[in-house]
């Protein structure tokens, strides 16, 4: 069931890899059919091709608009050459049967994101192209289709072997209404953050296959990443420079860590995070990057072993150097210099990814949630407070130090599972309690990661005397708030509405400690 290769169509917007591949098809005696910019391309290259113009007896128009939608084109992919109506109807009309059909679609979701202009992103919109794809994929009975420049060379050793088989046919047209359908559902979610508001939005949801990994969460689990619409910077569109593959965890925790440390910009100072197991168990601020790095790591020494750590500015030679006093999974960061890339060389097994930009925290997007027989989606969350959003419920305002702390612990606070508590003093974690059933337990484990973090420093108290507190939401009872107390924290932060706020705040009173509201809350499940 191999089906030799008389005639190949080539229509592609990326020509990587075109010439080799059309000259080893010429080669081997393959009639090359092409639209204008391909085959203007070819000919360049010294090859043969006949226009698709002079085969639809039309010129190309429109812009290119109207090119290959002619029944020469598509009943040369559609025929059925085992049928005797088909055959008839091809001898009738002189259509010739196209065996090959190669095709790569206009560069809607580059052109989607580089922002370009809504009627750039339209007349990016290939109607063509989609319509030829599908047309040979349905007829893999006797076509081949390829969509992607990667599959060039298996493709030549399955002519070189005597035709495409059956079962690559089937596996091209595949991955060919792959590629289609996630390119409609690009434009289609473009769409839906294009046109105005008001109108419902009916979303799509398709991705393409970024990473197979060897297995996910647990070994006997098969994972991949997928990519969906236009890249954000984050990891997904990060550059690894050593270390093996990235797993399903780590791909998860980097980008954990990474979301995080992007809420604070650049321009702020250092900052960095580090997480396990999708929490952080330290993040600070620093006067350099080095500072901050060792900051967020006192919080938590322990747990820091074997961690993922992303910082906000460019990865620099002391800072390297610390990291690889202990064993790290990942880093990633907004770039790394070379003498700091040096020193991770050292470290064979130590994942370096670098991206081009931060991520941006206030950016729109959706965030999924697998539940048995469908998916919840929801806006990402990209709610953000300043100080001026700050309610001050108790009697006590808090001091401009303990304001900074606030806001500092409320970030943390917004990408640690709930219930989350965190305790933050100076601009970095100090105790963090991630996960919990009840509140009162968040704050209790927090509070005991404080003592933890006392004696593994050769502190003479805890942290926690004298920090902030951080509650994700708000606190259902006083309990929370008491144990906070308790604990050392002097101010609070957290969203407020719960139906004993009055008691809440009066415990705050009774013992001295400012509490502000956000009216936000953080959940994160
Ligand atoms: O504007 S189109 O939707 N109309 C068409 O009839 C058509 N046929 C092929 N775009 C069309 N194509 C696309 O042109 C292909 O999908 C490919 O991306 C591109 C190749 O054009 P050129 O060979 O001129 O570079």
């Amino acid at each position: 069931e191999r089906t030799p290769i008389r005639r190949a169509l080539i229509s592609v917007s990326d020509k990587t890899g075109l010439n080799e591949f059309a000259a080893a098809l010429a080669a081997r005696g393959i009639e090359l059919i092409s639209t204008g910019g391909t085959a203007k391309a070819l000919r360049a290259a010294g090859l043969a091709v006949r226009d698709v113009a002079e085969l639809t007896g039309f010129p190309e128009m429109m812009d290119g608009r109207v090119k290959t939608l002619h029944p020469m084109v598509h009943g040369g992919l559609l025929a059925l050459r085992n049928d005797a109506g088909h055959v008839a109807a091809m001898e009738a009309h002189g259509i010739a049967p196209i065996d090959l059909l190669v095709v790569n679609l206009y560069p809607f979701e580059a052109t989607v994101a580089a922002g370009g202009a809504y009627e750039d992103c339209v007349e990016n919109i290939d109607i063509g192209g989609p319509a030829m794809i599908r047309a040979a994929a349905k007829n893999h009975a006797h076509v081949a289709v390829v969509v992607d420049a990667a599959d060039y060379e298996q493709v030549l050793a399955e002519i070189e072997a005597g035709g495409p088989s059956l079962a690559f046919r089937q596996a091209l047209a595949q991955i060919a209404y792959a590629r289609t359908a996630a390119y409609d559902a690009a434009v289609s979610n473009w769409m839906a953050g294009a046109i105005g508001a008001g109108t419902p939005r009916r979303r799509v949801f398709a991705g393409t296959l970024r990473q197979t990994m060897r297995y996910g969460e647990n070994p006997h689990q098969a994972a991949a990443f997928y990519t969906d619409g236009p890249a954000r910077p984050g990891v997904a569109t990060a550059v690894q420079h050593q270390g093996k593959a990235l797993s399903y965890n780590n791909i998860n925790d980097t980008d954990a860590a990474f979301e995080l440390v992007a809420e604070f910009a650049p321009e702020g100072g250092p900052a960095c995070a580090i997480i396990k197991h999708a929490n952080p168990c330290g993040v600070a601020r620093g006067a350099s990057l080095a500072e901050a790095y060792g900051r967020a790591f006192d919080c938590d020494r322990t747990s820091a072993f074997g961690g993922i750590v992303a910082l906000n500015q460019p990865l620099d030679e002391e800072t390297a150097a610390r990291i690889t006093e202990i064993m790290t999974e990942v880093v990633i960061a907004p770039g790394a210099s070379d003498t700091a890339k040096a020193i991770f060389a050292r470290k064979k097994n130590l994942r370096l990814l670098t991206t081009e930009a931060m991520p941006d925290p206030g950016a729109a997007g959706l965030a999924f949630r697998q539940v048995a027989g469908g998916f919840l989606v929801q806006d990402r969350d990209n709610g953000s407070i300043g100080a001026a959003d700050l309610k001050v419920v108790t009697k006590r305002a808090p001091s401009s130090t303990e304001i900074e702390d606030m806001l500092f612990a409320r970030i943390v606070a917004k990408h640690v599972k709930s219930n989350a508590i965190i305790y933050a003093k100076a601009g970095a974690t100090v105790g963090v309690g991630a996960g919990q059933m009840s509140r009162v337990d968040s704050t209790r484990i927090a509070a005991r990661k404080g003592e933890d973090m006392a004696g593994a420093l050769g502190l003479a108290s805890s942290p926690v005397e004298g920090a902030v507190v951080a509650s994700d939401a708000f606190f259902p009872f006083a309990d929370g708030l008491i144990t906070a107390a308790e604990a050392g924290a002097t101010a609070v932060i957290q969203p407020g509405g719960s139906l004993r706020d009055e008691e809440v705040i009066a415990a705050a009173d009774e013992r001295g400690l400012a509490m502000v509201f956000t009216g936000m809350r953080h959940f994160r499940h």
